[in-house]
């Protein structure tokens, strides 16, 4: 019997055909893959207690052989990724721009899968790295499926796809050692950079803190090429297509995401995991940038090079839906891995454009697949599975599901009549837009994608102080784990056609000569307000609090706070010296969480340390909980304390007199504690508190 479904968001059409796939084992007796019930697991057939095994062994042989057998090639790129299954809902329709019936009806729902990923390391590589995130969607239409394969940055390193392998060689572990896995901080990276100008708007993303998100819900997520919607009439705009973090778009600091890597690798995916797990179902609403066809020529950059944005504020973003992703895999290898994406998965309504990156990504991602999946039926995968029915005369192939009825698998034919036959273009068949194409065949850069720093300035002019500062200590950082001199200097002298100013302060933390004059830097004075991270959705909802909290605890002050966190949609978490329970100075019992050994304040978002004279004074005693509180502050996240917990604070070496206002949120009286956890919440909603930042 199918689950009352109240909100109408679970029991989707691609829910309930992989509930056909799903298997439970509870109960259930051990067989073989043949059915067979197997009596014994534990022991091979040997000839004699202490005899050889026996080929005869059937069971043995099987058990074993499907182990040898259980890895695929891991991705090229993008290997490591966590994904969930959601929905899709249409805020208005789009009919005047596109025919896509999934984006005509607001009524309509369309199920979706979404993988997020790193895009350097492997399959095993930390979470927190600095680097590009993938952002995939497959939307389950009635029309087929429909791949929106992006990234969280909304442009690209290179403008053509046959420099794909070269910018991915230069980016992997360099390969005579393997040395770094999941960084760009390497000499090969930097000599790519320096030798292919197009990625310096890019790479200032990429040093910026986008390139360490606080989590997969609060990234941005862009289809990064132009696209083109057609409509019923045939007539065609240009699209750019946007994910909106409805929790706004945060970041991690970069001590902090290094320090991550190694207390909880799996940072993100336990974050995305628990989140569903939780009910904080992650939303994203979807956005697009719409440029008539006759306007294509109107702007200063080429709209179809990925290197380049649609500045927010000359082309506005009209958000049109909303995507909530409200379950988990049941199985991440029969669902995450296997998933496989193509840009070329389209629905009529939705076509490409000229693009050279795009154009290319178009025979990438099937032949990827080829290897990957291990032949050419990985359609019939339950993850890859359209909801809509499949009807054609491709036959066989390794690992073949569908079994296609009679004699006849070729077009046209007489025999079967010709079905399946071609859909006419009313019957929803897909039919190419009829771009008019002229010219000579050439193997050459357009004279309109040779501005390579416009748009790095426009991203740098947008930058607030804060995050200036943060990009240039990544460039020092990156740069200065080259080992090459002469990359470094031409790191430096290629940024100072960015910022010369930049540049200097690059070359002064990576022992480069400063770069000449300010000739060649690039005059773009705009902003791009829609750029910084500054301006974005600012909420304490779904974030985590550690409480530090000991044995004789104040404990009508701690449930104060505990209770206003629930309802503001905060998570706390209460650390102590030991799991079990502790016991407030009134005698009542709170359950700890996790020990000041089992966790780190690296993975909360703020903290708070409970009043009560015998808790704090114990806590003060421990090294652990004045570093927890130290690396907190010097992440600038938020504190709190009441009563007696100040004075921790002030053991952990933090000045309580002069922070107020800078996330320190504390309470000695009566009164002061009635409003703390407001102020408190307050200060968690804002994120980070930068003002320490001197
Ligand atoms: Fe790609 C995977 C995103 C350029 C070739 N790419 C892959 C994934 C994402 C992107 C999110 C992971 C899909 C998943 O979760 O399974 N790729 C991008 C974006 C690009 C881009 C946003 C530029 C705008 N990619 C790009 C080019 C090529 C490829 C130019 C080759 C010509 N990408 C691949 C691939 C992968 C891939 C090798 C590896 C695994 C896969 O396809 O399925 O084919």
């Amino acid at each position: 019997m199918m689950k009352y479904d109240n909100d109408g968001l679970h029991e989707n059409k691609k829910n309930q055909q992989l509930d056909h796939f799903r298997v439970d084992d509870t109960g259930k007796k051990l067989t073989t893959n043949q059915g067979l019930k197997v009596s014994e697991d534990e022991h091979s057939l040997k000839a004699g207690d202490r005899g050889p095994t026996l080929m005869e062994d059937f069971h043995f042989r099987e058990k074993l052989t499907h182990f040898d057998h259980e890895r695929i090639p891991e991705r090229v790129v993008h290997a490591r990724g966590f994904a969930a299954h959601g929905v899709f809902e249409l805020y208005e329709s789009m009919t005047p721009y596109t025919k896509a019936k999934f984006l005509q009806d607001p009524a309509v729902k369309t199920p979706v899968f979404v993988r997020f990923s790193t895009v350097a390391g492997s399959r095993g590589s930390g979470d927190t790295v600095r680097d590009v995130r993938g952002f995939s969607t497959k939307f389950y239409t009635e029309e087929g499926n429909y791949d929106l394969v992006g990234n969280n940055i909304p442009i690209f390193f290179i403008q053509d796809a046959i420099k794909f392998p070269d910018l991915v060689h230069s980016i992997k572990p360099e390969p005579h050692n393997e040395i770094p896995q999941a960084a760009t901080a390497h000499d090969t990276f930097w000599d790519f950079v320096a030798n292919n100008t197009e990625s310096a708007h890019m790479v200032m993303w990429h040093m910026s803190d986008r390139a360490i998100p606080r989590s997969f819900r609060m990234m941005e997520g862009f289809g990064v090429h132009t696209f083109r919607f057609v409509n019923e009439e045939g007539r065609a705009h240009f699209v750019k297509f946007h994910w909106k973090p409805v929790l706004g778009i945060h970041s991690l600091v970069w001590d902090e995401a290094q320090k991550i890597a190694g207390k909880d690798p799996d940072f993100h995916r336990r974050d995305l995991w628990e989140a569903i797990e939780m009910g904080d179902y992650p939303e994203f609403e979807f956005g697009v940038q719409i440029i008539r066809e006759e306007d294509e020529f109107m702007f200063d950059f080429d709209i179809l090079d990925p290197t380049k944005i649609w500045p927010e504020e000359i082309v506005p973003v009209k958000i049109i839906g909303k995507m909530t992703l409200n379950r988990n895999v049941d199985n991440v290898f029969a669902e995450t891995e296997q998933v496989a994406f193509h840009p070329g998965h389209v629905v009529p309504g939705i076509d490409f454009t000229n693009d050279p990156l795009l154009q290319g990504r178009l025979f990438s991602y099937t032949d990827t697949q080829l290897i990957r999946l291990g032949g050419p039926n990985f359609h019939e995968l339950p993850i890859n599975k359209a909801v809509c029915p499949i009807h054609n005369n491709q036959r066989d192939g390794y690992s073949r599901m569908a079994i296609n009825k009679g004699p006849v698998s070729y077009h046209k034919n007489s025999m079967a009549h010709n079905d399946p036959s071609p859909a006419t273009a009313e019957e929803g068949g897909y039919v190419h837009y009829e771009e008019k194409v002229e010219g000579r065949k050439v193997q050459r850069r357009s004279d309109s994608f040779k501005d390579h720093y416009s748009q790095a300035k426009l991203f740098w002019n947008s930058m607030s102080e804060v995050e200036k500062h943060h990009i240039l200590q990544a460039f020092r950082f990156e740069v200065g784990k080259v080992k090459s001199p002469d990359i470094r200097q031409q790191v430096v002298d290629m940024f100072a056609n960015v910022d010369s100013e930049l540049a200097r302060q690059i070359a002064i933390g990576v022992g480069a000569n400063p770069p000449e004059g300010s000739t060649t830097e690039s005059n773009v004075t705009e902003t791009s307000p829609a750029l910084s991270q500054m301006n974005t959705v600012k909420t304490a909802q779904t974030r985590k609090v550690a409480l530090l909290v000991d044995n004789g605890f104040n404990a009508d002050e701690l449930n104060l706070i505990l209770t206003a966190l629930k309802e503001a949609g905060v998570h706390g978490e209460v650390i102590s010296r030991h799991l079990g329970m502790i016991q407030s100075a009134d005698g009542k019992n709170l359950q700890v969480d996790a020990t000041f050994l089992t966790t780190d304040s690296v993975v909360y978002d703020a903290v708070y340390v409970a009043g009560g004279t015998e808790s704090s004074a114990s806590l003060s005693m421990l090294k652990e909980a004045k570093d927890f509180i130290a690396d907190s502050y010097h992440h600038y996240k938020t504190i709190g304390a009441a009563n007696e917990g100040v004075e921790l604070l002030t053991a952990a070496g933090i000045s309580t007199a002069e922070q107020t206002g800078a996330g320190v949120v504390i309470a000695r009286t009566e009164e002061e504690v009635g409003s703390l956890s407001k102020e408190f919440i307050h200060a968690i909603a804002q994120h980070r508190h930068w003002a320490r930042q001197v």
